[in-house]
């Protein structure tokens, strides 16, 4: 596995290249234009002086996270072919400048949604945090607010304000969609994108929806088994794979996260993956942890394992962390705990590869 971190870019993010570039087995940081709004395409130029900047720091570039796909494209209307013409002509900028893996998602509207960005943990630490009964039947621009309000001016990713103001417009638009619909404009998104991909020597790998289950209405496809195979198999292609996320997948207990590893990375459809704990208090009610197997509801070494027997040499990121040690930075992803959870990693597969050899 290659071992990366992600990094907002220049004026995004509080934390220096520098400080990543020290923690124990780091190859590279999984980066994004945050100023290119979804649809549109990301200059040439832009990218490779972000490449410049990564680069001089001693760090690769291979993984790019996100690329957001325009509603357009989800809804199946208006202006698609255009914004997918868009999306191919980053796909080609991205590939120039070296990038080997695209992650994306295909949820409506919304992209990741919690109840609390900052819950205290009985060790000071906090976390993100979802309770259904505070998400789920509360209106979603109220939602919105609170994110502004406790994200201490942070641009929340898949949270930009531009994407959420034409929120109630939004919701009207996905009145009459549902899964079907929604399975067959990924299916149209990825047969045009696809070959360009295997082309150009990219791997699309899809983030699963998170939470996994439909929120306000609105439909969610990538959110357990029969909907990973499935959009695999919409093109089979090494281009079209999955990100491996443990914690969105694994907030729903009846997801077996060491199985799904076993079955994807064994079929080697996953180019890239988010490991992390979660803690599951009931079904819709979870929060995030360290990445320690104690910490959480996850089997940790079950799930490395699972990635070291498939022969997984693809990318992984340590996904979100706690804020600890009294650190500020953007809810989910300080330094500190994320560099914990590395080192942790790394440490589960030293001693699986070590024990494998004999
Ligand atoms: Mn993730």
């Amino acid at each position: 596995m290659k071992m990366t971190f992600r990094w907002f870019g220049e004026g995004h993010d509080n934390i220096p290249l520098a400080h990543i570039r020290q923690i124990p087995g780091i190859s590279g940081v999984v980066t994004t234009l945050m100023d290119i709004p979804a649809g549109e395409v990301w200059p040439e130029d832009q990218i490779l002086a972000m490449k410049k900047q990564v680069e001089d720091a001693g760090l690769a570039i291979e993984v790019i996270e996100s690329v957001n796909v325009h509603e357009d494209i989800k809804l199946g209307a208006g202006r698609r072919d255009e914004y997918i013409e868009n999306y191919i002509t980053t796909i080609r900028h991205l590939a120039k400048a070296g990038a080997k893996v695209i992650c994306y998602n295909f949820m409506p509207v919304f992209d990741w949604i919690r109840s609390d960005l900052a819950l205290p943990l009985p060790d000071g630490s906090t976390v993100m945090a979802y309770d259904a009964a505070r998400v789920e039947h509360v209106d979603p621009l109220k939602l919105v607010e609170n994110f502004a309000r406790e994200s201490g001016g942070f641009s929340l990713p898949g949270w930009e304000s531009e994407r959420l103001k034409e929120l109630s417009f939004l919701f009207g638009e996905y009145r009459n969609m549902d899964t079907e619909k929604l399975f067959s404009n990924l299916g149209y998104f990825l047969h045009a994108i696809i070959p360009v991909c295997e082309e150009v020597g990219i791997r699309m790998a899809i983030h699963p929806d998170d939470p996994p289950w439909p929120i306000y209405g609105l439909p969610r496809i990538v959110i357990g088994e029969a909907g990973l195979e499935r959009l695999l198999a919409l093109v089979d292609s090494p281009s079209n794979s999955l990100t491996l996320c443990t914690g969105s997948l694994g907030s729903n207990p009846d997801n077996d996260i060491p199985a799904f590893v076993r079955k994807f990375s064994g079929m080697k459809r996953v180019a890239f993956a988010h490991i992390r704990n979660i803690k599951i208090e009931k079904k819709g009610v979870f929060h995030e942890t360290s990445h320690l197997s104690s910490d959480g509801s996850l089997d940790m070494f079950a799930i490395v394992k699972a990635f070291y027997d498939t022969g997984f040499d693809g990318y992984v990121r340590p996904d979100h962390g706690r804020m600890i040690w009294g650190e500020i930075g953007r809810p989910g992803y300080g330094l500190y705990d994320r560099a914990l959870g590395i080192t942790y990693l790394n440490g589960l597969w030293e001693a699986i590869d070590k024990m494998s050899r004999g």
